[in-house]
Parts: C-alpha cells; sequence; structure tokens
C-alpha cells in the first residue's frame, strides 16, 4: 500500500521551520517510515522533544507529542513512559540538548534501561542559536563560544550510552534515510532503553561559518567519517581516529526493563498493604 504521509503528520504545519536541505526533514521521514513498517497506531505514539531547531520535530508529528525544556525531555518521557508503560515512547533530541544540558538526564535513562527510543540529532553544534560548541563539535571548528578554534575534545555520544548502559544502541547517518529506518524498526522493536545516533547536517550554522560549502558538501564530509562497524572492527587504532562505525553497535536482551521492574516495586509496596 501507497505511503500516505497524512496519516503520520501535521500537514496543516507544513512547511517546517527548517532551512532548506537540513537533516531533521530526513530524519522526521525516517522516524514515520519505521512506525509505519512497524505497524504502530499514531494513538499509542508519544513523541517528545527538547529544545533546538530538533525539538520542533514533536510539532510535526499527528500522534501524542510534548514539546518540553531545554535538556528536559528524557525526564518528561521517563514519566509519560512508567505512567503510561503500554505507550510506544520515542525522544527526539539535539547534540546540545541531550550531550550537554540534559547529558545528566541521559546517563541515567541509559542506566535504569527503561523502554525509550532517543533519536539523537546529532549536528555537531547548537543549531537553533546559531552555532555554539556542543559536546560533538570537531575539534579546531569555529563556533561563536570558539571563536579561535574548538579546543575542547567531543566525545562519541554511542560510547557514552554504552558505557551507561543502554542496551541497545546504534548509528547511522541521513546520508542513508533506508538504514536510519532499519536501524529504528529494530531498536524501536527492543524492550529497554534504545539509543540512535544520527549524524546529521546543519550546513547553514556549522558548514557555512565553517566554508564547508552546501549541504551536498557537508554530506559528503558526515560520510567520509562514518565506517560500517565491521569494517571499523577491522581497522588499527590509527585508521580508526576520527571514524564513527554504522550499524548496531550494542543489543543486550539479558536486562530487565524498568517499568517492568517496577511492578515488582508496586507488587511488593501492595503486599505490605500499600495502594
Ligand atoms: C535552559 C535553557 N538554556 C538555554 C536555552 C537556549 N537554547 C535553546 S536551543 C539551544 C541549543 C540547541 O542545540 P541542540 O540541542 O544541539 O539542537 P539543534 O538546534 O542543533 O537541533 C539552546 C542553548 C534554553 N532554551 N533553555
Amino acid at each position: 500500500m501507497a505511503f500516505n504521509y497524512e496519516d503520520y503528520l501535521r500537514i496543516d504545519k507544513m512547511p517546517t521551520l527548517w532551512c532548506w536541505g537540513c537533516g531533521d526533514g530526513v530524519i522526521l521521514k525516517s522516524v514515520i517510515r519505521a512506525i509505519d513498517s512497524l505497524g504502530w497506531k499514531m494513538d499509542d505514539v508519544c513523541i517528545v522533544s527538547g529544545i533546538g531547531c530538533s525539538g520542533r520535530f514533536s510539532s510535526y508529528v499527528n500522534c501524542n507529542t510534548v514539546h518540553t525544556t531545554h535538556g528536559r525531555a528524557l525526564a518528561y518521557a521517563t514519566g509519560i513512559k512508567l505512567a503510561n508503560p503500554e505507550k510506544k515512547v520515542v525522544v527526539i533530541s539535539g547534540d546540545g540538548d541531550s550531550m550537554a544540558i540534559g547529558g545528566n538526564h541521559t546517563i541515567h535513562a541509559c542506566r535504569r534501561n527503561i523502554d525509550i527510543n532517543l533519536v539523537l540529532i546529532n549536528n555537531f553544534i547548537y543549531g537553533l542559536t546559531n552555532s555554539q560548541t556542543s559536546p560533538t563539535t570537531p575539534k579546531d571548528f569555529w563556533t561563536v563560544t570558539a571563536q579561535y578554534g574548538n579546543i575542547d575534545p567531543s566525545f562519541d555520544p554511542c560510547e557514552i550510552a554504552m558505557a551507561a548502559g543502554a542496551t541497545f544502541v546504534g548509528r547511522e547517518s541521513v546520508i542513508s534515510p533506508k538504514k536510519i529506518e532499519k536501524l529504528l524498526v529494530e531498536g524501536f522493536s527492543h524492550e529497554g532503553f534504545s539509543f540512535f545516533d544520527i549524524h546529521s547536517n546543519c550546513h547553514v550554522n556549522l558548514g557555512r561559518k565553517n566554508k564547508m560549502g552546501d549541504a551536498t558538501k557537508m554530506l559528503q564530509w558526515i560520510e567520509s567519517r562514518l565506517v560500517s562497524k565491521n569494517k571499523f572492527d577491522t581497522l588499527s587504532e590509527e585508521e580508526k581516529a576520527g571514524k564513527f562505525p554504522t550499524g548496531v553497535l550494542k543489543h543486550d536482551t539479558s536486562r530487565i526493563e524498568y517499568c517492568k521492574a517496577y511492578d515488582g516495586v508496586i507488587a511488593r509496596a501492595q503486599a505490605k498493604g500499600g495502594h
């Protein structure tokens, strides 16, 4: 059956506020296509976003949505999921939103293994507020907060998520929307915390200011840094420098999901006469 965008998008909110050629639109399409592939009903889906260009995502999807405060989307999503464990909860966030101001919420959501899906739109910069350094901004790049070149080492969000206990971790980029969709289908089906690092182009507030060329040139730059996990694992340490593995990086089904663990708390409280 033909894919019908009107089943998934708030058409009255189109066109989006995103810049022409922004990767956020590719990710929006991949998310709704993954939802369609899984046969999820939009009434059963809750999409929660923080603040940023990525935060606009929740305005465009036709399901239960909450556009929350900067860095706090996962805190809201955790409450939503615990109160409604049957809902499919997807958080959309930026690298500033969930790795800087919201980094604390991210590591603890990973640690708890709550069945929430965090889609990180990683464009390596604070896009909405015109180019401040984020934890994924590469070294030496110009930003408004590093006008003589960024000296902060960046970190790899997938490494953080895996170390903090996320049970499904994967990476793709806006160059390959079909691969994003496939990764999301697999991660959305996983019971536990799923983390997706999706590399995306901000050719306006990162690319233009670093003289990286147009959106196409930026996509080529993104592509040049990615290697499939299988190939990555064969590289030497020197060859791995500056490269990021793509595909499923971790899939662990051995740990209990947090809402299930919380059912145990409820049962123990009730056995002691609580409600
Ligand atoms: C508490 C708070 N601090 C700062 C801001 C200003 N602010 C809004 S969005 C943003 C950064 C967004 O960057 P990112 O999360 O990477 O998302 P993008 O815009 O690139 O999608 C900042 C600093 C805010 N809204 N609230």
